[in-house]
Parts: C-alpha cells; sequence; structure tokens
C-alpha cells in the first residue's frame, strides 16, 4: 500500500518524489531575498511555482541564512498571513516555515496543511503549538540543526554526522509520538547547510538512506545551498544545474520531499528518474 502523508485537508502519496516550492517573504534570504517581499510578488511566485507544477508550497518570512537578523513576531505575521491566504486559494497544501509558536497557531488558523520548523520544534512553546496543529491534522517537518543561524557555520562539529543526525531526529519523532502525534504527519530533515560544513553535507546526502530508514517520510532541501557553490564554484543564481542533481541524488536515496526553488527543472529531473525506475510510467505517444 502507498505510504501517504495527511497534511490538513490532503492526503499526500508517497510513491513518487514530492517537490516543495519555496516563497522566502523576505529582505535577505540568501538566493532570493527581496524578490518577493511584497506581498503580490510573492503570490505571483506562487502560483508560478504551482503552473511549473509544485506539489506543496513553503512560505517563510524570516531567512534563515547564516547570520541572518531575527523578525519580530508582528512583523512576520504581516509577512505570512496574506500570501498563507492566497496560496491556501490556489488548492495547494501550503507549508509555513518558522519557528514561532504564535505563527504555528495563526498558520493553522488560517488554512496551512503543514509547519516547517527549522529548530525541530525546540523553541519555547513550539512543541506544544505544533501538537495542538497536529491534533488538527497538519504534518509536521522537524528538521536539524546544530546551534543557531548566528552560530550554526562556525565550525560545525560531528563526531559521526549521519548517526547523530539521525539519533536526534529519531528522538524528536518518538517526542511528538509519546504526545499522541502520529508518524503519519511526520516528515524528518536533516537540515543541510544547518550548523554543516560542505563535507558533513556530502556525508548526509551520501548516508540519506539510513536516516529515510526510519520509514518517517525525509524531506530534503538543497536548493542553491552554499555546498552546490562550493563544488560548482557558482554564485547562487547559477546553481540551477547543480541543485536539480542534488535533488535527484536526494531521491534516490531516499528523500520523498524536495525542497526546491526550481520547480519546473526538478521536475523534469524526477519524471526521467521515474520513468527509469518505475515499469508503469505512461509515456506520451512518440512523436
Ligand atoms: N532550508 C532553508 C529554510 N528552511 N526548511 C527545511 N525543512 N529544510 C531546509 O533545508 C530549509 C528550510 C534555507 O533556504 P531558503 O529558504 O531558500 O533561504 P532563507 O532561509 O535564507 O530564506
Amino acid at each position: 500500500m502507498t505510504q501517504t502523508l495527511k497534511a490538513g485537508a490532503y492526503a499526500l502519496p508517497l510513491d513518487r518524489p514530492l517537490v516543495m516550492g519555496v516563497v522566502n517573504i523576505t529582505p535577505d534570504s540568501f538566493s532570493d531575498g527581496g524578490l518577493f517581499l511584497d506581498a503580490d510578488m510573492a503570490i505571483a511566485q506562487a502560483r508560478r511555482l504551482v503552473e511549473e507544477g509544485a506539489d506543496i508550497l513553503d512560505i517563510g518570512g524570516e531567512s534563515s541564512r547564516p547570520g541572518a537578523e531575527p523578525v519580530p513576531l508582528e512583523e512576520e505575521l504581516r509577512r505570512v498571513l496574506p500570501v498563507l491566504k492566497a496560496c491556501v486559494a490556489m488548492g495547494k497544501p501550503v507549508s509555513v516555515d518558522t519557528y514561532k509558536p504564535e505563527v504555528m497557531q495563526a498558520a493553522a488558523a488560517n488554512g496551512a496543511a503543514m509547519l516547517n520548523d527549522i529548530w525541530g520544534f525546540r523553541r519555547p512553546g513550539a512543541f506544544a503549538a505544533a501538537c495542538a496543529a497536529a491534533r488538527e491534522g497538519l504534518a509536521l517537518c522537524i528538521m536539524h540543526m546544530q546551534r543557531d543561524p548566528q552560530n550554526m557555520q562556525r565550525e560545525p562539529f560531528y563526531n559521526d554526522v549521519v548517526a547523530e543526525v539521525g539519533e536526534f531526529l529519531r528522538e524528536r519523532v518518538a517526542a511528538f509520538e509519546v504526545a499522541g502525534v502520529p508518524a503519519s504527519q511526520l516528515v524528518i530533515d536533516p537540515g543541510f547547510g544547518f550548523g554543516k560544513t560542505v563535507q558533513h553535507n556530502l556525508q548526509l546526502l551520501r548516508g540519506l538512506q539510513n536516516i529515510a530508514a526510519s520509514g518517517v517520510p525525509v524531506l530534503a532541501g538543497l536548493s542553491r545551498k552554499s555546498t552546490i557553490g562550493a563544488i560548482t564554484g557558482r554564485p547562487s543564481d547559477e546553481r540551477l544545474a547543480g541543485s536539480v542533481a542534488a535533488a535527484l541524488i536526494a531521491s534516490q536515496n531516499g528523500a520523498t520531499i524536495l525542497r526546491v526553488h526550481d520547480v519546473a527543472a526538478t521536475r523534469d529531473v524526477l519524471a526521467v528518474w521515474g520513468a527509469v525506475r518505475l515499469s508503469d510510467v505512461k509515456i506520451p505517444a512518440e512523436q
């Protein structure tokens, strides 16, 4: 039977990787900062991503790039809520990227299908807010981060990054299960680039199967990140090919949700992989 992720009104089948399109309503995100700060621009971008085939939208009002400044609650709500409402009306599940319990609450009340927390719901009040949202049917994405966005890239250290990140995620899943949230509403994410060196990110990508072995769906976010830049030598707006390569490898190694800025290209790459992997894919008649 196909595994599904329960996310708000949606039951998302996980028999093929899902593409999560990113909309950052921020002035300072590392790859698209300032492009969609205006609500109308953000909504237009979300519509574009849906047209390109996004299965899920992920909207965020605070950048988490290394050294980013926290955004006051009122400002985050002001950025996120109008865009959330418009995206919900597009008929796709919408995830809200936040660590603030008040934003989680507002997201649940305004139709979000998922909460995505780079802190793994460890900030004060976040776990309780996430459990309450899960009782209303929302999915929760638990991400691993070493330290915090201010300090995370100052000499990250692990004895065994795959084992330690896997252990952290298993513990968080267990905590939610004890609190009554079923694994069918949970997603785990190793947090590429969050308190990790390029080597750590590569080890995690190589060892992703170990993290996926827990059976909880894995989300991977490598799109345009500095690891792709370090490998290719390219600035963030020229990392498309590197990013889709990383998304493909993540899928092959067990990721079922790919968080990306470039939806169309990612879908094409995954379609080719799916056609090779699955014998029952319907290919249009040859031209
Ligand atoms: N990466 C970013 C933000 N949120 N959430 C999850 N679950 N996984 C990720 O890898 C992840 C995330 C950073 O990317 P982006 O949103 O493009 O940049 P910024 O944080 O600067 O807005």
